[in-house]
């Protein structure tokens, strides 16, 4: 017994982990906006695998993080995002994947849905740990703000240029949030209801609250974020109904949910630096 047991532990290979904090990491980053590139560096740019995918080919990975962006209309907003994306995720030796999940006109914008369609699509493609939700116009500042997921539901987004306090509310869970499938399976996803803007992030928090869940945040010097300035959105009006659904979250949230999401897929393409799902949804009146 004890010779075997020897015979086993010499074999015994211990992965070569990626650094919890590894030592590239820049810190604070300079974020003028009007200035803000979206070059991405050749070394980078040779690592992104089609669709949007990199792998740390030095050290096995901690984690496989699925970024799912709700999309239409911000074309320059995405050029901007992921090559920010792409040479931040890579700095922090993170394995991940980039979805563009983007919905069809006529139907109004409805982010929660394309939450849920982005969580189901990339994990048929492929297994990941972790899934972030990740506003199209959000800039992460500081690269120590690590794109992994938690013991409970993570908030990413701790403060954020766009609001003159670090937050609008202590509640908010808007921006950018970190679910792993099995926290994203207890809440039901997001809800499919909301469209247009406004409300379905304060609805996933009455889901985590009511499934005995709770979120965290990095400290707000790391978790700060940069708002790309843009025009009210003709295309995504604020949602009259959204009171009256925030109100009735927790009597939907079985039914309504990413259990439940109905759309048609338009499109499915592998690009150069991201997978773009292209969607058409069925706006109940
Ligand atoms: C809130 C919105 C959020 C939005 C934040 C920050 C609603 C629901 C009203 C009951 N909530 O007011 O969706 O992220 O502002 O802009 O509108």
């Amino acid at each position: 017994r004890l010779h075997n047991d020897s015979i086993i532990l010499k074999n015994f290979k211990r992965p070569n982990y990626c650094p919890l904090w590894p030592e590239k990491l820049v810190g604070r980053m300079d974020m003028d906006v009007a200035v803000i590139s979206t070059e991405i560096s050749p070394a980078v740019q040779e690592s992104i695998a089609e669709g949007g995918v990199f792998k740390p080919e030095v050290c096995s990975p901690r984690e496989r993080t699925a970024i799912i962006i709700p999309y239409r209309n911000r074309e320059n907003h995405l050029k901007v995002l992921l090559s920010h994306l792409h040479e931040v995720l890579q700095r922090q030796m993170i394995e991940y994947g980039i979805y563009v999940i983007e919905m069809a006109f006529p139907a109004q914008f409805n982010r929660g849905l394309l939450a849920n369609v982005g969580f189901l699509t990339s994990s048929s493609i492929r297994s990941y740990t972790c899934y972030i939700i990740h506003d199209v116009d959000l800039l992460m500042m500081d690269d120590r703000n690590m794109y992994r997921c938690g013991r409970v539901p993570r908030h990413l987004t701790a403060s954020n240029t766009k609001y003159t306090k670090r937050l609008p509310y202590l509640a908010y869970f808007g921006g950018v949030v970190a679910f792993t499938p099995e926290q994203f399976w207890k809440v039901n996803g997001f809800s499919n209801l909301y469209f247009g803007w406004g409300g379905e992030d304060d609805d996933m928090v009455y889901r985590i609250f009511h499934t005995g869940q709770h979120f965290s945040r990095p400290k707000p010097i790391i978790g700060g974020y940069t708002a790309i300035e843009h025009d009210s959105d003709s295309t995504n009006p604020v949602n009259p109904n959204r009171q009256a659904l925030v109100n009735s979250a927790r009597r939907r949230m079985v039914d309504d949910g990413v259990r439940s999401v109905m759309y048609q897929r338009l499109a499915l393409e592998f690009k150069p630096l991201y997978t773009w799902v292209y969607i058409s949804v069925q706006e109940a009146k």
